[in-house]
């Protein structure tokens, strides 16, 4: 299949499906083949969306995976790794050997980087190699979706206890100081790994990690992944919290990067209601309330910290200061359940015709940010599910017709651009890896109508 997906919707739509196909691993979604061969945590949860359109107990499935990989603290991981291959099963015990460690780089050298490894040979509930921090909690918000759509309660209730749990969590360790927000640990929890918003956090990060393994840009153009410099700090992040033990709750109350991104606050915030009401359908009270509990002491945390202009932007715990930067983090912050309609009507004019808009979906930073690089990642593109969940966000706050602008945006992007991991704002052109799941999925989800 060429990038560009298909001229008709038929066409789309198939070429759609051939990418979820390919990603398929059976019972979870890879989210490119060749570029993240592992599961990723919030796109399983896009990708569940994606299958519900055509194989509803393939949905399910996936985020019952997802949840499998789940840690005894309750975090679920931002990677669950796939088997390892013959060889790489060496590699834990090579590990304890050092005259033989040495081999590891070459055993594990393929596939993706960081690899297990670098986070200590950590293990999910279901004996999976995973990693020691989180991502975006989607999932229940899927999982809202898939129930409301299949009426399946013994699917749902699988995942209750998994997700309330990982919930839990996030506002327990990960709140030590009782802000009402999750404190994230590492960029790569926001989902928007190289954003402006963590370059002041991140500068202060000494780069241990002099040496970087970049797999990534094996398959794609340097000039469209994140810097060395970058990397050199995200691993020594990684690195030091291995050496400590990844202690959570000290790593959110002294770690040496704490931020509040108000796009994750905001999905978490949705994430706890949506599962609250879930709970509540399947007569699970007592959790149906801690959940309330949780959606409205995130969201009120929210509100409080409303900007002049009605808009939340991310914060450096470090030195308490804001965030300057207008990135897609201010327009996520919609997709809270409980906003005031001004905060809400200045993000709608944000995405559909300000700072952050564009022919092909939501910009990832402000289009004038001297930092804005159209091509690189998330310091400019588009992201075909930042602009899936602003149409959400928009449509459930009752702003319908702006959410319709911005589903016809993304269906328009991902049929001239291809099925590509993000877009150039301007020109719509697709980069970055290939056959990207998220954007087969949502865009399967919005053809259909969801
Ligand atoms: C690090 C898988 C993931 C997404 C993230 C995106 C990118 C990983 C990377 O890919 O991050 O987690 O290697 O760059 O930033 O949002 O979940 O698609």
């Amino acid at each position: 299949m060429s990038d560009r997906a298909a001229s008709s919707d038929g066409g789309l739509r198939a070429a759609c499906l051939g990418t979820l196909v390919r990603c398929d691993r059976g019972t979870y979604t890879v989210p490119s083949p060749l570029t993240y061969p592992h599961q990723w945590n919030w796109d399983s949860a896009f990708a569940a969306l994606g299958w519900l359109c055509v194989d509803p107990r393939r949905a399910w499935q996936e985020l019952e995976t997802l949840t499998g990989a789940q840690a005894r603290d309750g975090l679920v991981p931002h990677i669950a790794y796939a088997s390892p291959r013959p060889l790489e099963r060496l590699a834990p015990l090579l590990h304890r050997i050092p005259s033989l460690a040495r081999f590891l780089p070459a055993l594990v050298r393929s596939r993706y980087s960081p690899s297990p490894g670098w986070w200590g040979w950590l293990r999910g509930r279901d004996g999976r190699l995973r990693s020691a921090i989180t991502q975006p909690p989607v999932a229940a918000t899927a999982a809202r979706m898939l129930f409301e759509s299949t009426g399946d309660e013994l699917a749902a209730r699988r995942l209750l206890a998994p997700l309330s749990r990982w919930h839990a969590f996030l506002l327990g360790a990960r709140d030590p100081c009782g802000l009402g927000e999750p404190v994230l640990i590492h960029p790569w929890e926001s989902g928007r790994d190289n954003a402006v918003e963590w370059d002041a956090p991140l500068a202060r990060i000494r780069p241990a990690v002099r040496v970087v393994p970049r797999p990534d840009r094996r398959y794609v153009d340097a000039a469209e992944r994140p810097s060395d410099d970058h990397y050199r700090r995200f691993m020594t992040l990684v690195r030091e919290g291995t050496r400590r033990g990844w202690p959570q709750r000290e790593l959110a109350a002294s770690g040496p990067f704490r931020v509040l991104d108000p796009a994750f606050s905001a999905i978490l915030a949705r994430a706890a209601a949506d599962l609250a009401w879930l709970c509540s359908e399947l007569g699970e009270t007592r959790l149906a309330e801690a959940e309330a509990e949780r959606g409205e002491r995130v969201g009120a945390a929210l509100r409080a910290r409303l900007g002049s202009d009605g808009l939340l932007r991310a914060v450096d715990l470090v030195t308490e200061e804001e965030t300057d930067a207008l990135s897609c983090a201010s327009a996520l912050a919609a997709v809270a359940p409980d906003l005031s309609d001004r905060a809400v009507a200045a993000v709608a004019r944000l995405v559909t015709a300000g700072a952050l808009a564009s022919p092909v979906g939501v910009r990832s930073l402000a289009r004038d940010d001297p930092r804005n690089e159209p091509r690189r990642y998330w310091r400019g593109p588009v992201w075909v599910n930042v602009t899936w969940l602003c149409a959400f966000a928009l449509s459930e706050h009752g702003f319908r017709r702006e959410a319709e602008l911005l589903r016809l945006r993304l269906v328009e992007c991902v049929r001239d651009g291809g099925i590509r991991e993000y877009f150039v704002p301007a020109s719509g052109r697709g980069l970055g890896a290939r056959d990207f799941a998220w954007t087969a999925a949502l865009a399967l989800s919005t053809l259909a109508g969801r």
